[in-house]
């Protein structure tokens, strides 16, 4: 007996025997961007079985058949490419749900489009997929009867008849927050056997125990977790290795993470997730990343070098929907210091400059360790990250040349030529970005090409820090040069006075200035306006708005301002969700807004809002440009 006690207590003190493993815990392929494609499947489902994970559901916004050609069959390739997936789940105990999107063309009751539904389900039953999903997310109306009648009818007419079928799970229109009558009524509705979706408080949010317990009693059970988190397609110019961090205990009935496109990458996060869905309670999540490294990476120096890359390249940036990560940690108290010296006196300590120039030397040598050994075929860890290696190399040489330039500029030379081989390495880093950019165009879909970004690296604490030192410095050598102060562009900004859009986000991308598209409808109410402002030193010769349908175009106006005070109507060309117009730059103009002028509420998806803009870029460009002259 005593024996028996001893051996639960340490059971209990060794694997947590009390701690609640999450039921189905795992991956979905639910991005928007270039799909993983079978080998990246097959690395991770492998990886997944590794790691105890035991759910993939597939549904990439970016395969047709899975989204807008949902009607059609999947070519032979793409068949047999399942068959092979099948086989490796099976063998690594992991249930391969295929996920259909019915969002868009899905007629409510249509008797051809319900047939049409059937034949394709039964296409990937006969294929071997005894798993099924239906997604509604971002695309068509929130109709929860309509969505209950559909999953019910999934599930009775499809589902129920054929053997060994898991339970259906669905993805709602509303998939995020709680309370809203939509989630009400499909919690009502829908058959209780039904997984339903749920991404947390936000779309990118935190999992906390409250939200969870609210969309507990809205659905009428426990949530199916879709965690935004490390996706990056909000994001892209962002790689996010971080820790797995914001996760409480929760009762769920599943748990799966919308990863990067970047599918080798994501596997640092995954095994986090994997670890915190077996054991939530004991999840010790600093522990679990710094183990990460040694456990998928057996070469000690790459795990060391992808250690100190991924502290550096964790955070989003800004973005609309507000979900930030911690990054550059352990930088960070140095970071603050030179900050505060450089503000209060234009000036660094010695001790600070060495400091410095070790960390960037540590992460300098870091990329180009991993740039020269990782191997860097299609589907390789180093396919994936070498356009973020390449920026952070960079990153770190302009952040040498930053201190020198200083240090030169304060010995009292002339720092002209330091200045012009500045100019040289930052056009460099720009080719190598572009080259990222056409690398990754060559291997996705025409779709979504569109949205792939320049690679931006450690822009939480280093980027601001190294732009803070070489602005203030080239700065005060204009003044030394010229006698004059430098007058820099102020930023590109976005305001709104529209509830549902709190703070869009305003980025400038090579000639264009916009908004971070931002995926979900939101709705604008009557006399509500978004718009975007341009700085002064920049030019505007054309306008494009994509606002998701034309209900949004009907019911609102494009109105230009030079001044964001007197505001005058633009006659646009619209088509579909489009709303655009060139525009002469010798007008001035520097703020757009959409204003919705009709009576009612109005769903806006902005897809797309931006000036095309001209002439100088950023202050430190600018700044070069003068002093290389
Ligand atoms: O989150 C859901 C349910 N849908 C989409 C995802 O496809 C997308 O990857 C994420 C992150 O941008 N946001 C969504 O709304």
């Amino acid at each position: 007996m005593k024996k028996n006690i001893v051996a639960a207590i340490v059971a209990i003190a060794t694997f947590g025997v009390f701690a609640e493993t999450i039921p189905l815990r795992g991956v979905v392929e639910g991005y928007y961007g270039r799909p993983w494609g079978t080998e990246g499947r097959l690395s991770l489902l492998k990886f997944m079985g590794e790691h105890n994970m035991n759910i993939f559901i597939y549904g990439p916004k970016d395969d047709p058949y899975h989204h807008s050609k949902w009607r059609e069959p999947y070519p032979e390739k793409e068949m047999k490419d399942f068959k092979k997936l099948l086989e490796v789940a099976k063998a690594n105990k992991i249930n391969f749900c295929w996920a259909i999107h019915l969002g868009s063309g899905f007629r409510k009751g249509s008797k051809e489009d319900y047939a049409a539904l059937f034949k394709k389900l039964g296409w990937m039953y006969d294929a071997g997929f005894r798993s099924f999903a239906v997604f509604f997310d971002d695309f068509g109306a929130a109709d929860a009867e309509f969505h209950a009648e559909v999953g019910n009818r999934i599930l009775k007419e499809f589902i129920d008849k054929r053997k060994g079928c898991a339970p259906l799970i669905m993805c709602p229109n509303v998939y995020w927050g709680f309370g809203h009558p939509y989630q009400k009524t499909l919690g009502e509705k829908l058959d209780k056997r039904v997984h339903i979706m749920w991404t947390g408080r936000g779309i990118c949010s935190d999992i906390t125990a409250d939200a969870v317990k609210k969309i507990t009693e809205d659905f009428k059970r426990p949530p199916f977790i879709w965690w935004n988190w490390p996706v990056n397609d909000y994001c892209r110019s962002k790689i996010l290795l971080g820790r797995t961090y914001g996760l409480d205990d929760v009762a769920c009935s599943g748990f799966v993470s919308n990863p990067m496109e970047n599918c080798e990458a994501s596997k640092i996060a995954l095994y986090g997730i994997a670890k915190w869905c077996k054991d939530p309670k004991n999840f010790d999540s600093k522990k679990v990343w710094e183990e990460s490294f040694e456990k998928l990476y057996k070469d000690k120096k790459v795990a060391k070098a992808m250690r100190i890359f991924a502290e550096h390249n964790s955070d989003q940036g800004p973005n609309g929907h507000g979900y930030r990560r911690e990054e550059s940690v352990s930088a960070a108290p140095l970071c603050e210091k030179a900050r505060n010296e450089f503000n209060a006196s234009g000036k660094l300590s010695n001790e600070t400059l060495e400091e410095l120039e070790d960390l960037f030397e540590e992460i300098l040598k870091a990329s180009e360790y991993l740039l020269a050994e990782l191997p860097r075929e299609r589907y390789d860890l180093g396919w994936e990250i070498e356009g973020w290696l390449e920026a952070q190399k960079y990153q770190m040489l302009i952040a040498f040349m930053a201190l020198d330039i200083y240090k030169k500029y304060n010995e009292g030379d002339d720092i002209k030529s330091h200045v012009s081989f500045l100019k040289e390495m930052m056009s460099h880093s720009e080719t190598l970005a572009e080259y990222h950019r056409a690398k990754f165009a060559a291997a996705t879909f025409a779709n979504d090409k569109q949205w792939i970004a320049k690679p931006a690296t450690a822009t939480r604490e280093l980027k601001p820090l190294i732009d803070l030192i070489l602005e203030g410095t080239l700065k005060s050598a204009y003044k030394r040069k010229t006698g004059r102060d430098f007058s820099a562009a102020s930023g590109f900004k976005g305001f709104s006075n529209a509830r549902a859009i709190p703070s869009p986000v305003v980025k400038l991308d090579g000639k264009y200035a916009g908004y971070v598209r931002i995926m979900e409808y939101t709705e604008i109410a009557p006399g509500e306006s978004f718009g975007i402002q341009v700085p002064e030193k920049w030019q505007t010769d054309y306008f494009h708005a994509k606002l998701g349908d034309n209900a949004a175009v009907k019911a609102g106006v494009i109105e230009l301002s030079k001044d964001g005070k007197i505001w005058s109507k633009l006659n646009t060309a619209n088509h579909g969700e489009n709303m655009e117009k060139p525009l002469s730059v010798a007008d001035g103009w520097k703020f757009a807004r959409y204003r919705n002028i009709s009576k009612n509420k109005v769903r806006v998806k902005i897809n797309q809002f931006k000036f095309d803009v001209r002439s100088v870029a950023s202050p430190i460009e600018e700044l070069i440009d003068e002093l290389v002259k």
